[in-house]
C-alpha cells in the first residue's frame, strides 16, 4: 500500500514542491485549498498525476478537518497552510491567529481522536525569535519572543504540537525554517519583490522599486531543500523539531545590490525607500544553525543567497521577457 499524506496550503510555494516530491516518492497525495484560493500553475504537475486528489477545504473548519482526517487516516499530515505575510498579520491579527493558531489546535485534535498514527508535521519559523541580537546564531535551545502577531500565532501553535506530543504521545515535528525562497515565491516577500522588480526595471516595464527596511537581515534558502527536511522529520522513530536554515545571511540592501549586478543596473537609482513598508515592530536579524538537522536527519541545503537569488532573477527576466515579446507581438499586428 502507498503512503498517505495530507498537504496543506496548495497551491504555495512550500507546498508545491512538497506535493511533487511527495508524489515522485510513490505517496497518495490529499493537497488541500481554500476555495478562490488564486489560480497559478505551481500545481499542474501534480493534478495531472493520478495520485494526486485535490481538496477544498479551508483548515479553519475544524468539521471539515475532523472529516477529512477521519476517512483518510493519512500516515503523514503536513500542515503548510497559513497567513504567512508577517507585515499583513499586523493588519490581520484575529483572521492570523485562526489560521496559525487555532486551526492546529483542530486538526491535533483531530488525530488525536481520529487517527493518532498519523505523524504530523507543523510549520514553525524563525520568526518565533522574534528580536534577536545581531551576530546571534539560533537553534532549536533558543529563546522565542515573537514581535509580531504571526510570531504570536505560530508559537501557539508550535507549543500545541509540543504539548499533544507529551501528553498523548501524538508525533508531531516542528520544523522552525528560516527564511526560504525560490521562483515560486509571492511577490509580496522581499526576495521574489527584489527580482521580479530589478528584472522590470531592466526590461523597461517598470520605474523603481519601493522598499520597506534594508537593513534587515536574514538567512535565505531553497523552498526545494527545505521541504526535504520536513519529509525526513517524519521518517524518523522519533518525534522532534528542527532548526532548517543555511547559516548564511545578507541584508535585503545586499540582496538588492547583488541582483543589480546581474542586471548590470545602478544600485541607487533601482530603489526607494517607501515607508508603507516599514512594520509597526521590525525583527531585524535571523540567522540559524541547522546542525542539528543535518546531524540527525542527514539533511542538505544546495544553495547560497546568491545562487538562489540568480536562479529566482533568470527565472523573472525570461517570464518578464516573454510578456515584453507578446506587447510586441500584438503591437505589430496592430501596426501591419
Ligand atoms: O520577505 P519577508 O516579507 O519575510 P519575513 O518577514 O522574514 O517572513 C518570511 O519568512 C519567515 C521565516 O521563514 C516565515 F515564517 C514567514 O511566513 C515569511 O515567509 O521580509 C524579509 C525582510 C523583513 O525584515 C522585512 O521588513 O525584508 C524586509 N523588507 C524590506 N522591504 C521587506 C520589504 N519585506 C517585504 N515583504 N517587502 C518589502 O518591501
Amino acid at each position: 500500500m502507498n503512503k498517505k499524506a495530507i498537504v496543506t496550503g496548495c497551491p504555495g510555494q512550500d507546498a508545491s514542491y512538497l506535493c511533487e516530491s511527495l508524489l515522485g516518492k510513490g505517496y497518495e497525495v490529499y493537497g488541500v485549498q481554500r476555495r478562490c484560493t488564486r489560480e497559478n500553475n505551481f500545481m499542474n504537475f501534480c493534478e495531472s498525476n493520478s495520485s494526486f486528489h485535490s481538496v477544498t477545504m479551508d483548515i479553519c473548519d475544524a468539521s471539515g478537518v475532523t472529516d477529512l482526517v477521519h476517512s483518510i487516516q493519512p500516515d503523514e499530515y503536513y500542515n503548510l497552510a497559513a497567513m504567512s505575510h508577517v507585515g499583513q498579520s499586523f493588519k490581520e491579527p484575529l483572521t492570523t491567529v485562526m489560521t496559525d493558531g487555532y486551526a492546529i489546535a483542530a486538526v491535533l485534535e483531530a488525530i488525536r481522536q481520529h487517527s493518532p498514527k498519523t505523524k504530523f508535521y507543523q510549520a514553525s519559523t524563525s520568526e518565533l525569535y522574534g528580536k534577536v541580537e545581531d551576530g546571534t546564531i539560533l537553534n532549536e535551545e533558543s529563546l522565542f519572543v515573537p514581535r509580531s502577531p504571526y510570531g504570536a500565532a505560530k508559537l501557539y501553535a508550535h507549543n500545541m504540537v509540543n504539548i499533544y506530543r507529551e501528553a498523548y504521545g501524538i508525533f508531531g515535528c516542528c520544523g522552525i525554517l528560516f527564511n526560504h525562497e525560490s521562483p515560486r515565491r509571492g511577490k509580496e516577500f522581499v526576495t521574489r519583490k527584489i527580482t521580479d522588480g530589478i528584472a522590470g526595471i531592466k526590461l523597461g516595464l517598470k520605474d523603481k522599486l519601493k522598499m520597506g527596511n534594508i537593513d534587515a537581515v536574514r538567512d535565505w534558502g531553497h523552498a526545494r531543500d527545505y521541504v526535504e527536511a520536513m519529509h525526513l522529520m517524519l521518517q524518523q522513530d522519533t518525534p522532534d523539531d528542527f532548526v532548517i536554515a543555511t547559516g548564511k545571511t545578507a541584508t535585503v540592501k545586499e540582496a538588492i545590490q547583488y541582483v543589480c549586478g546581474l542586471a548590470d543596473l545602478d544600485f541607487d537609482n533601482v530603489y526607494e525607500i517607501n515607508e508603507k513598508y516599514m512594520r509597526p515592530a521590525e525583527v531585524p536579524y535571523l540567522c540559524g544553525d541547522a546542525s542539528k538537522a543535518k546531524k540527525v536527519l542527514n539533511w542538505t541545503t544546495s544553495y547560497d543567497w546568491k545562487s538562489l537569488l540568480k536562479e529566482m532573477y533568470e527565472s523573472d527576466l525570461e517570464t518578464l521577457s516573454g510578456v515584453v515579446y507578446n506587447t510586441m507581438d500584438a503591437s505589430k499586428e496592430r501596426f501591419f
